[in-house]
């Protein structure tokens, strides 16, 4: 656990007792909450063990721009160190892995999203961020510019694997910055520190309006997807800031993403879904099994200045 800080004390951080309308009320005035004990250290060990198996190659096959990560050849000579430094993020680890597809309905995330979101919630989407010391962050952005709802129903469920800390690179989130309603611009970015996604600007809040979202293992930071929020690299000396990003919204509102262009536009939907509450109103059109579970290559809008970072 972090030393010398008691998160439960700051504002916007919860324990599983002490959620209420409290909590709902703060996530959505300030567009996230924190639930401090939501994991215990089993849950936790048995997440880490996954990632280490992921990243081994042990749940099969995982592509970096369609082909398989070069280390993965001597993977099994490896320490378990050195197979996690190898990676930034891999998206989809639940396509792979039976254990992060059962965390997708962990009691604490349904019990949260059915409050702030409503009692059907669907899933499209797992990212598990490996960031060993050194690796870069994300820069400012808000994840319905890559998650579309019709709704504004997105919502992450971040949960983190190690205590994160500003060291190691902890989330950093602009409060009530999902308010407006508005996604800001986006343009590409030279900024080193940061992986090669495209950075959202010309928002009306600084870096000072920021706060870290410090957290121990085991706690889930819930943010919504018009909040702006930005991690910063791992510059700890050793170590990871290990999370696991799960993407919900209401089952409601389709889903205008990674769906072929020929269908018109108002029926888009991606139904590579999973539904962790209530009921599925589409249930109608079956779900597709379509995402593979894949290293994130070079961000979503490629680097500016052509670096590779995996
Ligand atoms: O944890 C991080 O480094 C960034 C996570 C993030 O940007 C996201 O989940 O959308």
């Amino acid at each position: 656990m972090l030393e010398n800080t008691v998160p439960s004390l700051r504002p916007g951080y919860f324990t599983k007792d002490s959620l209420g309308p409290d909590a709902v009320e703060f996530y959505r005035s300030q567009g996230y909450l924190v639930v401090s004990d939501a994991l215990d250290r089993k849950n936790v060990a048995e997440l880490v063990e996954e990632t280490v198996g992921i990243c081994r190659g042990d749940r099969g096959e995982f592509s970096k721009e369609g082909t398989r990560p070069d280390y993965l050849a001597q993977a099994e000579h490896m320490s378990d160190e050195e197979v996690q430094r190898q990676l930034l993020c891999i998206h989809h680890p639940h396509k792979m892995s039976a254990v992060m597809r059962r965390y997708l309905a962990e009691e604490t995330i349904v019990n949260v999203l059915t409050s702030v979101i409503g009692p059907n919630v669907k899933c499209m989407q797992s990212m598990l961020f490996i960031k060993s010391a050194g690796k870069p962050g994300q820069a400012w952005h808000q994840d319905e510019d890559f998650i579309p709802t019709r709704d504004r129903s997105l919502a992450g469920a971040w949960i983190a694997l190690d205590d994160a800390t500003v060291e190691n690179g902890c989330l950093w989130i602009l409060p009530g910055s999902h308010r407006p309603g508005i996604l800001w611009p986006m343009h590409a970015h030279t900024d080193k520190r940061f992986d090669c996604t495209h950075e959202s600007h010309r928002f009306p809040y600084t870096d000072a309006d920021a706060v870290p979202v410090e957290v121990p293992a085991g706690a889930i930071v819930f943010f919504n997807g018009y909040t702006l929020h930005r991690s910063l690299p791992n510059s700890a000396p050793r170590g990871y800031r290990r999370v696991l990003v799960n993407h919900y919204m209401s089952a409601e509102s389709l889903l205008p993403w990674q769906v072929k262009q020929d269908t018109p536009v108002a029926q888009l939907d991606y139904r590579d879904v999973v539904m962790v509450a209530g009921e599925d109103p589409y249930a109608w059109k079956g779900t597709e099994d379509l995402a593979r579970a894949h290293v994130r290559a070079d961000g979503h809008g490629g680097c500016a200045d052509g670096r590779k970072l995996l």
